[in-house]
């Protein structure tokens, strides 16, 4: 059972920013990913916070909860937040980062990710597939 987190703004999906971040929303990235889990035999379940805390404790109850790994775009936190590396590092499942834009062809500031190096990987610039690549190393690495 894999856990598909996207962090802060990600709720404005296709409500803005189309060039960047595509014209399908939120809604249509979760049906997605619950899709592929059903091609792919694994149960999915996505979440979506603003909130860096709730991201922490979503991350912190993931085992117990029984999911088997967790997919996150953590957003902009990416760039700047230890709590989110130490939580990801102070629980034992894979973990992959996935960003919808390529972050290495933006900013100066995004091509910095302080949670990548706690993480099996980092998926960059395919869009919602990497989503999907993501959910197909975690079955992978599950075997
Ligand atoms: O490319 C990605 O997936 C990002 O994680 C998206 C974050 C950004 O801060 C990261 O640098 C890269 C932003 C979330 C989406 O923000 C939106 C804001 C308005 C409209 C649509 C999306």
């Amino acid at each position: 059972m894999l856990l598909i987190l996207n962090g802060p703004n990600l709720n404005r999906l296709g409500l803005r920013e189309p060039g960047v971040y595509g014209s399908q929303t939120l809604e249509d990235l979760e049906r997605q990913c619950e899709a592929w889990g059903a091609e792919l035999g694994e149960a999915v379940t996505c979440r979506q916070s603003n909130y860096e805390g709730q991201l922490l404790e979503w991350i912190q109850e993931a085992q117990e909860q029984g999911f088997s790994g967790i997919v996150i775009n953590p957003g902009a936190l990416t760039h700047y937040s230890y709590a989110l590396r130490d939580a990801i590092s102070g629980q034992p499942l894979p973990v992959v980062e996935v960003h919808i834009s390529n972050v290495d062809a933006r900013e100066e500031f995004r091509h910095r990710s302080v949670t990548a190096a706690v993480c099996k990987g980092k998926i960059s610039g395919l869009g919602f597939l990497g989503y999907r690549l993501g959910m197909e190393y975690l079955i992978e690495a599950e075997a």
